[in-house]
This record gives C-alpha cells, sequence and structure tokens, in this order.
C-alpha cells in the first residue's frame, strides 16, 4: 500500500494521476477517506504555500499542485458520507470578479487554492453585479465572500457590493475578502473590507484567520 507521504509528494510535484493512484491504493488498503485528505493531501498543498511564499516555487507549478490536489479530492469527497463532509470543511466561501470586469484567471487560481485548503468554494464567474452576490451570501451562506478584480475602474465597484450587503443587512453575516492586481490593503481597508490577501497563497492564510 501507498504512503501518505507518497501522496504528499505526488501533490507537491502536481503529479494529478499519481495522486489518484496513491489515493485509490489507500483506499483499497482500508484507510477512510476522512483521513486521507488531512493525513495526506492538506499537508502537501501546504508546503506548496510555503515554497511558493518562499520563491521556491512558482505559479505555474502551484497551479498544477492545485489540479492534483484536487483530483485527490474529486475521488475522496464522493466516499465521505453525513456531515462528515461539512464538518471537515474550513469554511464556505463564495468568490466572484465584479462587474465589468472578465478577468478570470487569478480569482479561479484562488477559489483552487481556498478549496485545496480544505474549504468549500462556489465561484460564481466574472463580471457579476452588487446584487448577485447579494443573492448569493443570502442562498448560501458563506463564512467569507471573495471579490477579485484587476481593473483600476472596476476596482470602485467592490465598494458597490459591500453597500448592498448592508442595504440587505447581511454585511455582519459575511467576512468580505478583497484581491487582484491593483489593490492594495490601504484600498481594501478604505472601502470596510475585511481582509486583503496579494495572491492566492496568502489569500488561504487570510481565510484560515477569518475563520478563526
Ligand atoms: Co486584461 N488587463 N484587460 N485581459 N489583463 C490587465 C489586468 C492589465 C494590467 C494589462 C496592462 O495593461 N498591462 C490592464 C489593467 C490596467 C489597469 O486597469 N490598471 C488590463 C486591461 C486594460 C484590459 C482591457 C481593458 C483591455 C482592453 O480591452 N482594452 C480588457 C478589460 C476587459 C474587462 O475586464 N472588461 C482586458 C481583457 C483581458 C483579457 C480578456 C484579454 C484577458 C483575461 C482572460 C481571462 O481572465 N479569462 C486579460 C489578461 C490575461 C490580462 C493580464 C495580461 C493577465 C491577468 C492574469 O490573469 N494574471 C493582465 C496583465 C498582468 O497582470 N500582467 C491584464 C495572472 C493571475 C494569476 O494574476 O489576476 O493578478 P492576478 O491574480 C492574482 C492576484 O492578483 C490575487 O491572487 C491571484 C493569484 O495569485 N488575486 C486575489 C486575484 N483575485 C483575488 C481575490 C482575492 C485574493 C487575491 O480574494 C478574494
Amino acid at each position: 500500500m501507498a504512503s501518505y507521504e507518497e501522496l504528499q509528494e505526488s501533490v507537491i510535484t502536481g503529479q494529478k494521476d499519481k495522486v489518484e493512484g496513491i489515493a485509490n491504493s489507500l483506499l483499497d488498503g482500508g484507510i477512510k477517506p476522512r483521513e486521507i485528505i488531512p493525513k495526506g493531501l492538506l499537508p502537501g498543498m501546504s508546503v506548496v504555500g510555503q515554497r511558493f511564499k518562499t520563491g521556491e516555487m512558482f505559479i505555474p507549478e502551484v497551479i498544477a499542485s492545485a489540479a492534483a490536489m484536487n483530483r485527490g479530492l474529486e475521488i475522496l469527497k464522493p466516499l465521505i458520507v453525513g456531515n462528515e463532509l461539512s464538518d471537515m470543511s474550513a469554511g464556505k466561501v463564495v468568490i466572484g470578479t465584479v462587474q465589468g470586469d472578465v478577468h478570470n484567471i487569478g480569482k479561479s487560481l484562488v477559489g483552487m487554492m481556498m478549496e485545496s485548503g480544505g474549504f468549500t468554494v462556489m465561484d460564481i464567474g466574472i463580471d457579476v453585479p452588487a446584487d448577485k452576490f447579494v443573492e448569493a451570501v443570502e442562498e448560501e451562506k458563506p463564512n467569507i465572500l471573495g471579490l477579485s478584480a484587476l481593473l483600476t475602474t472596476t476596482i470602485p465597484l467592490m465598494k458597490d457590493v459591500i453597500e448592498a450587503l448592508k442595504r440587505s443587512n447581511l454585511r455582519d453575516k459575511v467576512h468580505v475578502m478583497v484581491g487582484g492586481a491593483p489593490i492594495t490593503q490601504e484600498f481594501a481597508d478604505s472601502i470596510g473590507a475585511d481582509a486583503y490577501a496579494a495572491d492566492a497563497v496568502s489569500a488561504v492564510d487570510k481565510a484560515k484567520q477569518l475563520m478563526s
């Protein structure tokens, strides 16, 4: 039977097929799916996060690792029964790119990394109007609402989303995280966001801080 260490290494090196093979081997060996995620997949992704921060890994490698991690999750999640899955979730995140902005790549990467970090993620797409964000918060009741924007002309729309949440009495029910190349901590503070993250790895760290 394969080991947790091999599974971690396959996540770190971004080998999707190997992750699938090792996850199946562990399952065949009688290991419970709910043990494979925290002991094999999550520690691998945690190493990826550290190496990205120290400059030992770059975005394409991080994307490959997140894809490998997600392949593992695709196999294991359906086998986890009842409330076990929601008990294991680090929290629920709704994420989207604000209205007028079609930049998708960074937002999707943040969503993928959050998922790899144990969060349940609902990606509601690009060019999302404020009322659609409000609707998603109402219906999905996420812990965190993630707003992405890449254009200096669309970042003011983040404030509109926060104002729309206030009008719907939902602002105190959800943490708002903002990010995207033109965003700064100063801007995030000025619009009353709860967190700002400069990249996908720190987005996961910040999300964990918000949950604690
Ligand atoms: Co556009 N574009 N683009 N573009 N585009 C930029 C952003 C630009 C900087 C290029 C430039 O001029 N140098 C510039 C913006 C200038 C500005 O406003 N200051 C620009 C422009 C002007 C435009 C158009 C207006 C061009 C035109 O039509 N005249 C137009 C706008 C369309 C619109 O949105 N309405 C446009 C269109 C496009 C394409 C459609 C062609 C394409 C997008 C394709 C797609 O996403 N499906 C595109 C692309 C690819 C880019 C660049 C080249 C790359 C963006 C990207 O994907 N980066 C970009 C130039 C650049 O950044 N070098 C550019 C990789 C990605 C991993 O990084 O998105 O920064 P990023 O995400 C990071 C962080 O920002 C952070 O984490 C991510 C991962 O580490 N992050 C978050 C992002 N969201 C977060 C959310 C969080 C936390 C962190 O919490 C919720």
